[in-house]
Parts: C-alpha cells; sequence; structure tokens
C-alpha cells in the first residue's frame, strides 16, 4: 500500500490514483503530478536549482524529452549522430581496445567502475558523462535535439513494444536473437531474474549492421594484432561493419555470457546483445520504488535517495532494473554502455535525481558516501569538491559545478 508515502502528492492525484487500477498508471499518473511539482517550483523560483547562474534561464534551457514523445525525425537525427561516433576515431590511446569514439565512452566508464557506483558521486558523474556524449552528439555529429530519456513507467509489462525497443528503425534496437540461458543474477547473488525471449545478437533496429559474425570474434583481430590502433579501427570498420562493440564484457549478469575481458587493453569485436526482461522491468519499476524516492521514506536525505535508487544491497531497485531489463550487454556494470539506451536509462536517473532535487533543495547539493564501490575497500568520504574524471572525454570538473541542471557552467537543461 503506498498512498502512506504520499504526502507531498496533490490531491488531485489520490483522486485519481484511486480510480485507476493497474499499478503501471498508477506510476504514470504520479510521474505526470512529480513533473507539474517541479515546474511550478523553478518557475516559481523558489528553490536554489531553480535560480540557475549565468546565462542559463529557465527560457533558454535545452529541453531533455522523453523518446517516445520526439517526433520520428528527432529520433532519427539522435540514431544518425549516434552512429557518427562509431565513425570518429577513439581519442585516448590508453585504452587500446577502443577502436572509435563510441567506445571510448565505454572504456572510461569501465576503467572507473568501482568508483563512480555505490559512491558519493554516483549521480554527478554519470550526469556529467551524458552531457558530454549530448555535447559531443551536438557538436561533432551536428545533433539537433537534446538528450532523450527511456520512461521505464510505460510498456514494462511488454518492452519489446516500447518505442526504446521496438526493433523499428525509429528505436535503438529491439531484442536479441534466442539464446538458451538461465536469465540472470543479481542483487549480490540472492535475486533470480528468469530470461526474456532473447539474449543473443540484437536482431533488429538501426545498430544491426556488425556482420559477418555474430557470437565468436574473428581470429584475425586477436589481441596481440601487431597493428596500430588506428589500422585496427580501419580494419574492425571494414570487417564487422559499424556497430561492432569491441569492449568488455567484464560482469555480465546474464548467464551464459561469459565475461572474459577485464582490460580496457583487450579487442573483442563482437555483436550487441540484449534479453528484454519483464522479470526486472515488472518487479521495479512501480509506484511504491517511485514514490519512495521522491517524497517517501527514500526522499529525506540524498543518502537514502541515492541508495534506494541504486538498491541496497542484495535488492533491485530503479538503476539495476534499467540495466537488467536490457540483459545481455547492458546487465554489465562495466561495459553496459555497449547498450545504446544505456544513456536514456542514464538520462532518466538524472531526470528522478533532477525531480528529487527540486523538490529537497535542504539536501539537493549535499552528497553522501565515500570514493569506492560501497566503501570497499575503506576509503575517505567524497566532497562536492571531488573532481569527476571523465579521462579524454572531457574536463575533470568538480561535483558542485553539476549539482544544479541550470547552474550554467556548464549544465543548462531541464526535462519534460
Ligand atoms: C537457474 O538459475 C537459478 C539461479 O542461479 C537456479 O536457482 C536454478 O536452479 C537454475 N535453473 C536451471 C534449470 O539451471
Ligand atoms: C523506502 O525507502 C526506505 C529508506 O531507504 C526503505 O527502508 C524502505 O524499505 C523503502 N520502502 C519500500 C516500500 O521499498
Ligand atoms: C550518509 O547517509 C546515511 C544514510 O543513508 C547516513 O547514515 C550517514 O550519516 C550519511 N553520512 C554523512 C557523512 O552525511
Ligand atoms: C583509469 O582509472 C584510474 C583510476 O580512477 C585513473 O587513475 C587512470 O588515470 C584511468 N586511466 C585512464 C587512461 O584514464
Ligand atoms: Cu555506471
Amino acid at each position: 500500500m503506498h498512498f502512506s508515502l504520499v504526502p507531498a502528492v496533490g490531491a488531485l492525484l489520490l483522486a485519481a490514483t484511486v480510480t485507476t487500477a493497474a499499478p503501471t498508471e498508477d506510476a504514470l499518473v504520479i510521474l505526470e503530478d512529480l513533473q507539474r511539482q517541479v515546474e511550478t517550483k523553478l518557475h516559481d523560483s523558489e528553490t536554489l536549482q531553480a535560480r540557475g547562474s549565468g546565462h542559463c534561464t529557465l527560457l533558454n534551457a535545452a529541453v531533455r524529452k522523453d523518446w517516445e514523445h520526439m517526433s520520428k525525425v528527432e529520433r532519427k537525427d539522435y540514431i544518425r549522430a549516434v552512429k557518427c561516433l562509431w565513425k570518429l576515431p577513439s581519442v585516448d590511446p590508453d585504452f587500446s581496445a577502443a577502436q572509435n569514439h563510441f567506445d571510448d565512452y565505454v572504456a572510461v566508464h569501465m576503467n572507473q567502475t568501482n568508483f563512480i557506483h555505490g559512491t558519493a558521486n554516483f549521480l554527478t558523474w554519470h550526469r556529467y558523462l551524458i552531457w558530454l556524449w549530448e555535447q559531443k552528439l551536438r557538436n561533432q555529429c551536428g545533433y539537433k535535439g537534446y538528450l532523450p530519456y527511456w520512461n521505464w513507467f510505460k510498456y514494462q509489462d511488454d518492452l519489446s513494444k516500447s518505442p526504446v525497443f521496438d526493433g523499428s528503425d525509429t528505436s535503438l534496437g529491439g531484442d536479441g536473437e534466442y539464446f538458451a540461458h538461465n536469465g540472470s543474477v543479481v542483487g549480490a547473488g540472492r535475486i533470480w531474474l528468469p530470461s526474456g525471449k532473447g539474449g543473443g545478437c540484437v536482431k533488429s533496429g538501426p545498430f544491426v549492421k556488425y556482420a559477418p559474425f555474430s557470437l565468436t570474434p574473428p581470429t584475425s583481430l586477436s589481441l596481440a594484432s601487431p597493428m596500430t590502433k588506428n589500422e585496427r579501427h580501419l580494419t574492425t570498420q571494414l570487417l564487422v561493419g559499424s556497430y561492432t562493440i569491441n569492449i568488455g564484457p567484464v560482469q555480465p549478469a546474464m548467464q551464459g555470457y561469459t565475461p572474459v575481458y577485464t582490460d580496457v587493453k583487450k579487442l573483442n569485436p563482437r555483436c550487441q546483445r540484449r534479453d528484454l526482461t519483464m522479470a526486472a522491468s515488472m518487479s521495479t519499476f512501480t509506484a511504491s520504488n517511485l514514490l519512495n524516492v521522491t517524497v517517501g521514506r527514500a526522499s529525506a536525505t540524498v543518502g537514502h535517495f541515492q541508495d534506494e535508487l541504486q538498491g541496497p544491497y542484495g535488492t533491485l531497485r530503479l538503476h539495476g532494473a534499467g540495466h537488467y531489463s536490457m540483459g545481455g550487454d547492458g546487465s554489465d556494470v562495466f561495459t553496459s554502455l555497449n547498450d545504446p539506451a544505456f544513456y536514456l536509462h542514464h538520462a532518466m536517473i538524472d531526470r528522478i535525481y533532477w525531480i528529487w532535487q527540486v523538490l529537497h533543495p535542504a539536501e539537493a547539493n549535499k552528497v553522501n558516501g565515500t570514493i569506492t564501490f560501497r566503501n570497499n575497500p575503506p576509503s575517505r568520504v567524497g566532497t562536492v569538491d571531488d573532481l569527476l574524471d571523465m579521462g579524454k572525454l572531457g574536463p575533470s570538473i568538480p561535483i558542485k559545478d553539476v549539482l544544479n541542471t541550470l547552474g550554467g557552467t556548464p549544465l543548462c537543461y531541464i526535462y519534460v
């Protein structure tokens, strides 16, 4: 029963909730109500978040939208720009497995996995990373729009109907080919999610051009290759098409997907794999979980908020559920960026963070936690002066610079 969690949500919402039976609809109605509360607060300039600074105002801020609410032309422009990243050369010679600029994001994230999850910088590191991605798409690939998000609270019961995953040419690809496996083990080994209908190479959508191989990398591109990185870049483009992924997997939750490459220097060209997993989406993208982190008990402090969003030890919550709903490459905490839907999932995480910040101004600019994954190994407490290290993707800037999405230096965006 979640009504006890909703003191901050208006009477209108309660009326709507009471008359709606489906839990899916509840979550959507609640999310819309939260969005209206946030917009009201921002327009009333009640909060620090609303004030912004520099040249950033509500009127000129970028507007990040639900993928479903973007036109087909806008979605195709986004897809075209993502494909463009595959054609740009890698910028970091230290990550020798990265064959192109798409891979650079995977490599930087993989290298820092233990210092950006279950840490004080989790929310801000990922906020800054997806912002850099958005800027790159716009500035180097001519993308006209802004970063879209995947609204988890719709199509939970059939992700293959979601415009993000329906496999059409305006999606980020559909399900994987059938691959017999026994689901995923998540939540520190305590939760088993039965498999969906996929698990193999994504079989439809804009990023399927990975022939001629599917699950086995060609030996001619093996690790000991004497070619230079740029030669390899050209060769992988020629041999395996443009949308091959090259790094990981390191720790996929999906059973039967062998984690072999634990090093950003090891090249592993292959197709991207998915297993749309309703066991994750239906169990976790619920009104109760949404309410808890936005207005419920878990919203009281940044510590509770981020812990509940990521999932206390041994549980599955909103952040994990997005990854495990994708299955395959998206289920790998190190290299989930191999699934292009990663960015839409993390935009939704960031949107929930933004909603929470606007609704909790006294906590919004704080951080909580240490600088190692669940403080293992034990480390110092993180602060807002800690730098967000993006390798060669962009300048390292302090956490405090990205706490406000309307801060103007550099962020200037809202969600609708
Ligand atoms: C599938 O995996 C779960 C969790 O590891 C395990 O409990 C179950 O026995 C497995 N089923 C089969 C058929 O292997
Ligand atoms: C809500 O969050 C609190 C605090 O993080 C947690 O103890 C509680 O179990 C959560 N409630 C539900 C229903 O998940
Ligand atoms: C961080 O948040 C937790 C609750 O999740 C709290 O117990 C702890 O005192 C906080 N730490 C600091 C340094 O604020
Ligand atoms: C990889 O991460 C470590 C630890 O955060 C960092 O010191 C190192 O510079 C990173 N490597 C590259 C090439 O960015
Ligand atoms: Cu991450």
